[in-house]
């Protein structure tokens, strides 16, 4: 009896260091020491046995049973912990890293300030009926110049620095070209604008840069009168600005228009009183602007005897400088993060 029940520990022991598995484990367990196991027969059949021999095999029995439970405890603990150590080996994640882009909150990117202001001026002004035009950035002499009343050799053109190309074409110093492209083929009464990035052959500084951004626009109709342009203007203005806004005109040359003239707003800053931004002077510069000179209607094909109209055009990197208390125009091309993020 007592060899057969060291067979049982023996066998059950080497059954247990060779699983590897926690389910095995369990099995040997049953095996061994559940109801119909091979040490549950042994204990069973003490009752045939002699007193002293029932009391000895008894006890070695529970002996058995001892070491066999604490192998099995032990080697299940074992394979608890090598168990987690795999999944730790398989499953690891580094914590420094940056989560997934899927759980990772997207950050999607914004307008540039220009965009964002040209976007809003659009807004305010396709709601009073002006549509959008877009035209070349380079350009020709022609639609640059002339047909805006600025013949070769005219002292005006230096009013405006250029970039020449090397066969006589230009980066358009003013969206005033786009417009002119637009009057040949529409047909009056219209309301048209035209923004885009302009080019001027300047030494920069904190207000000049060689490369900015306006929104200029023309109304062409019967009887337009200075009247019209003023409150177009205080109704951009009025958008910008989410108030009213006062406005005054002074007198400006310009040769595409007749009358022209400088059109400043009342300093948003002070209230008119006079501060920094407005140079104590109470008003802020915002464009140029008048009535349509009839040499640039006949160049766009329209009988300046039969429809008259007006134009202007405004700065919109000053615009938002002047908005923000941006003070000098070349962050807005710096490519400065830092700069960017502010709006
Ligand atoms: C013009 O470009 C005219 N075409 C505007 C116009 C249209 C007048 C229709 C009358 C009728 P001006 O050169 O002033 O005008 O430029 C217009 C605006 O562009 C200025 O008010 C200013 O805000 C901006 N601007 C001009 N030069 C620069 C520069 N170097 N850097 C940044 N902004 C500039």
């Amino acid at each position: 009896m007592e060899e057969k029940l060291n067979k049982i520990k023996q066998e059950a022991i080497e059954l247990i260091n060779s699983s590897k598995l926690l389910d095995e484990i369990e099995e040997i367990r049953v095996k061994v020491l559940g109801r119909k196991g091979m040490l549950t027969d042994i204990l069973r059949s003490l009752g045939q046995l002699t007193p002293e021999l029932k009391n000895v095999v008894g006890k070695k029995s529970n002996e058995i049973k001892k070491i066999i439970e604490d192998a099995l405890d032990a080697k299940k603990e074992e394979l608890t912990k090598s168990g987690f150590s795999e999944i730790a080996s398989k499953e690891w994640i580094d914590v420094t890293l940056n989560p997934p882009v899927s759980t990772r909150e997207r950050k999607s990117g914004y307008l540039h300030p220009i965009s964002q202001t040209q976007y809003e001026i659009e807004d305010i002004l396709t709601s009073m009926g002006f549509q959008i035009l877009d035209g070349p950035e380079a350009e020709t002499e022609y639609y640059n110049f002339e047909a805006l009343n600025i013949p070769k050799f005219h002292p005006a053109r230096d009013m405006q620095d250029t970039f020449w190309t090397e066969d006589n074409n230009l980066l358009r110093t003013h969206t005033s070209a786009i417009q002119i492209r637009g009057i040949e083929k529409i047909k009056p009464p219209f309301r048209i604008m035209a923004p885009g990035r302009v080019f001027r052959y300047e030494a920069t500084d904190a207000s000049h840069e060689h490369t900015f951004y306006q929104v200029e626009g023309m109304m062409v109709g019967k009887d337009i009168s200075i009247s019209h342009l003023i409150y177009v203007m205080e109704e951009v203005l009025k958008g910008i600005f989410k108030k009213d806004v006062k406005v005054r005109l002074r007198p400006g040359y310009f040769p595409f228009v007749e009358p022209g003239f400088e059109l400043d707003f009342s300093c948003m800053i002070c209230g008119g009183d006079g501060c920094r931004v407005c140079k104590q002077s109470g008003w802020i510069e915002f464009l140029g602007c008048g009535l349509i000179h009839p040499n640039v209607l006949r160049a766009g094909g329209i009988d300046p005897d039969e429809w008259s109209g007006f134009a202007f055009g405004m700065g919109l990197n000053r615009l938002i400088m002047m908005q923000a208390g941006i003070n000098d125009i070349r962050h807005f091309m710096s490519g400065d993060i830092r700069f960017i993020h502010q709006f």
